[in-house]
């Protein structure tokens, strides 16, 4: 009886926030010596160190390695009076605290105030990992330090590579240890609009390269017309400037489709392919309605300051676009022969109520990959961002073999 009353309690605490967000984002592990450990996972897990951060505020410096949906941390103190010299001194090494990603880190910390919890810090502020953070002492959580944190990365930093008379922008994340994964985005997008938030999600798993194709986000234009050809040389150029023999690729919807022309053109250059939101099979209805969202009218009506700052002048590149989009029912069957012709392991995923693309156009693909498997998500969006990350990030892992 009493336990059911203590159980309703707390649901009557449970928000939705709760339900969805208490997410196990990383474990602290204090470590004498960082590298031996990392050593000594690199042989239990096969998994490797994939970035390294200093944090001057909480005199420590961290280890990061990935362990499948969470990541270890290993912790390594950098001066005597630090919380983690502290700890090693008393504790020796061992598991230090347990992170748990949260949505809104402000009203996290409000509400475990609510709650009765004296953080340990007058606000949120910044760890590693581009995050913010704060802790509960242990000794109001049953000796366990407690970390809540939310992700607020700082904005990447393009890499320009030549390109005929300009340059393709690429954003390079990861351990180059790791295999390459290239990341394509989807007609008229760019990394930072599109596939930032998955590249980020990769980045403990994989080399990661998210590349904006000419005349999008921060790469520049070229007289050339927009083809699958001119974006599949994009690609090419963009592995061979950086000396990656081989890579896995993953493209979003149009990026899905260079993905499997690329294969096709270089199939030496390609390990395994995912695409997701992707259709070879263009209808004059489809052409209708892809390039009525790339109406620049509507958008005018709209505050249109992230467009522009992602790809200064969008307009030009919605109108290249459109007259793109508007060849592809003549080449479908060209597109289909591609598609036929991959030996690459491909994944093909969607939104099973896709708005732009009918339910029809993942099968069919399937249907013409001879290494084709097929997964459908619960999404009613198009857009990539409508794609629910936790469910499909270990789908990809999986596909390119990268689990621990
Ligand atoms: N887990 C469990 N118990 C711990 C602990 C931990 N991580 N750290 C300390 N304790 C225990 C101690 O063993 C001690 O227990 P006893 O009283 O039974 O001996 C008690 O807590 C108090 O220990 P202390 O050495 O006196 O330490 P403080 O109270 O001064 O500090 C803490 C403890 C948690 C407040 C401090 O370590 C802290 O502020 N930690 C948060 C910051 C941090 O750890 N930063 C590094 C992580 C970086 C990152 O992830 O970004």
């Amino acid at each position: 009886m009493l336990w059911c009353y203590s159980a309703f309690e707390c649901l009557n605490h449970l928000t939705p926030e709760h339900l969805n967000t208490a997410t196990l984002e990383h474990i602290g592990i204090v470590a004498r010596d960082p590298e031996t450990v990392a050593r000594l996972f690199e042989k239990l897990l096969g998994t490797r160190c994939y970035k390294e951060e200093t944090v001057e505020e909480q005199g420590v410096r961290t280890h990061f390695l990935s362990a499948g949906t969470a990541k270890l941390e290993l912790l390594e103190a950098l001066s005597p009076d630090s919380p983690v010299a502290r700890f090693l001194e008393k504790r020796g090494e061992g598991v230090h605290h347990l992170a748990f990603e949260t949505n809104d880190i402000e009203a996290t910390f409000e509400r475990v105030q609510g709650l009765g919890f004296t953080p340990l810090s007058d606000a949120p502020r910044l760890g590693a990992d581009g995050k913010r953070i704060f802790f509960l002492h242990p000794k109001e959580t049953h000796g366990v330090l407690v970390e809540f944190c939310q992700y607020i990365p700082t904005p990447l930093e393009a890499r320009r590579i030549p390109y005929h008379d300009g340059h393709l922008a690429v954003y390079e994340m990861g351990a180059r240890s790791q295999p390459t994964l290239l990341v394509l985005h989807g007609a008229a997008g760019c990394t930072q609009l599109e596939t930032e938030a998955l590249a980020r999600r990769l980045e403990p798993h994989f080399h990661v390269l998210a590349l904006d194709f000419s005349g999008h986000g921060a790469s520049s234009d070229i007289d050339n017309p927009f083809s699958a050809s001119l974006f599949s040389d994009n690609a090419r150029a963009v592995l061979d400037h950086i000396g990656i023999g081989e890579a896995h690729l993953f493209g979003f919807s149009m990026g899905g489709a260079i993905a499997l022309h690329f294969a096709r053109e270089y199939p030496e250059h390609v390990r395994r392919l995912a695409v997701h939101g992707t259709t070879v099979a263009w209808t004059e209805g489809l052409v209708e309605a892809m390039t009525a969202r790339l109406d620049a009218e509507i958008f005018r009506q709209r505050d249109t300051a992230d467009l522009e700052a992602a790809h200064g002048d969008w307009e030009r590149l919605f109108e290249r676009t459109a007259r793109f989009i508007r060849t592809l029912p003549e080449r479908t069957a060209e597109m289909e022969a591609t598609a036929r012709k991959v030996k690459a392991p491909t994944l093909i995923s969607a939104a099973d109520r896709d708005d732009l693309f009918p339910l029809e156009a993942p099968l069919h693909l399937h249907r013409l990959l001879p290494e084709g498997r097929l997964a459908l998500l619960p999404a009613m969006e198009h857009a990539l961002s409508a794609l629910p990350l936790d469910s499909y990030v270990p789908l990809l892992l999986q596909h390119f073999g990268a689990h621990a």
